[in-house]
């Protein structure tokens, strides 16, 4: 069917060559999304998503030149600029997250790194969001190692850092700090014992070879991230990369389905970018393999889906919550029924068929 050979589809391997991922990527489509799903299965849940809320805490003039980003004080977009939140109003909105059904919260700032003051100020927040029973995660910018151990101490779970490219097309999309910091900030989180959290951006107008480069560089890292979000480049006007012609959806689907079976115990996150994709490409991002979602109207600065769109999706595509409270299920999908013949016959077990 395929020139891979089977070995290749859902080894748990640190030592990916560019010519291998670039051959799965070049896979006919309904090869690598039918491998994609069979992986997907021997590790996770099938027809299970799990969701994320996301909050900016700290808001604009971040001082980085990140092409893509609406929040760098170098370009014009419009953007209201939100100093730190008071540790009771992020601690308010968890709290509403949480009656909402989520377990998870992730605090985003538009931080080059955070200083000291800011950290503590954090940390307090993150052992209030912990208070509440959710999972917490951050996402500031660089961390030096001991910054890492604060935010471990403070109950943080998780640490979201991006490599967003790859190294070559890297210094394309931004000047103001290295690939290697990234990696060092990664080495610094992994070190505290803290998850690991990290993805890139497709749409850039990288080539095929760069998002090939991308998935090996998060494949090959000395543990593969707990978390991999997938994301598609929210154009905004305003910041270089507005007006970048859009990647071919095939294209990001593709990057998903690699991700799964370079990854295959990572949590894929189709990421930002949801609310321009069709609901068709969006199944087809589940089907290669997603099992991640941001849930709520807001991803930091951008708009994502509503809930009542995902709602009906997930009803459409018969997908559950994965080991959510039951009202955050409900919401988004009541009728998952386990008892149907296709899962009586193991159509979901999660071992490989
Ligand atoms: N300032 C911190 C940093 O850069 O690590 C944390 C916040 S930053 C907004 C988090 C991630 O959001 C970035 O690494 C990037 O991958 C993603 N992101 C930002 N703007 C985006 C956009 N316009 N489209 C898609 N992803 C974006
Ligand atoms: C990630 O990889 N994507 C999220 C999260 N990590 C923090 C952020 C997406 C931001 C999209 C642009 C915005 O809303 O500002
Ligand atoms: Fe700043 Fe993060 Fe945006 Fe880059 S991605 S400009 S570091 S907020």
């Amino acid at each position: 069917m395929t020139a891979c050979p089977p070995a290749v589809f859902g080894a748990i391997r640190h030592d990916w060559s560019r010519a291998e991922v670039e051959g799965l990527l070049a896979l006919p489509l309904l090869d690598l999304l039918l491998q994609a799903q069979r992986v997907h299965r021997e590790h996770h849940a099938a027809n299970t998503v799990q969701m994320s809320t996301l909050l900016s805490i700290k808001t604009g003039a971040c001082p980085e030149d990140c092409a893509y980003c609406p929040q760098s004080v170098r370009y014009e977009t419009g953007l209201e600029r939100e100093a730190l939140m008071e540790v009771a109003a992020v601690r308010e909105r968890a709290q509403r997250a949480k009656a909402a059904g989520a377990t998870r919260f992730c605090m985003g700032a538009a931080y080059r790194s955070p200083k000291a003051k800011e950290l503590e100020v954090i940390a307090a927040m993150v052992r209030e969001v912990r208070a509440l029973g959710m999972e917490t995660c951050a996402t500031l910018g660089m961390l030096t190692p001991a910054q890492a151990l604060e935010l471990k101490a403070a109950g943080l779970d998780y640490y979201n850092h991006n490599l967003d490219t790859s190294e070559e097309f890297y210094g394309e999309i931004i000047t103001t700090r290295t690939y290697q910091d990234r990696l060092d900030t990664l080495a610094a989180v992994r070190a505290a014992d803290l998850k690991v959290c990290c993805g890139g951006i497709l749409g850039m107008g990288e080539s095929p070879a760069d998002r090939a480069e991308l998935l090996r560089t998060l494949a090959n890292l000395p543990e593969h991230p707990e978390s991999v979000p997938i994301n598609q480049l929210v154009q905004v006007a305003g910041t270089p990369l507005a007006g970048s012609a859009s990647l071919d959806p095939f294209e990001f689907v593709r990057a998903i389905a690699v991700a799964r079976l370079l990854m295959p115990r990572s949590h894929v996150r189709l990421s930002a970018g949801r609310e321009t994709m069709s609901d068709e490409m969006q199944a087809l991002c589940f089907m290669a393999g997603a099992n991640s979602i941001f849930y709520g109207e807001k991803l930091l600065t951008t708009g994502n889906p509503d809930v009542e769109r995902d709602r009906r999706l997930f009803e459409r595509l018969g997908l559950k919550t994965e080991e959510g409270p039951a009202d955050i299920a409900a919401q988004i999908s009541p009728a998952v029924d386990d008892e149907r013949p296709c899962a009586r016959a193991g159509y979901h077990a999660e071992t490989a068929p």
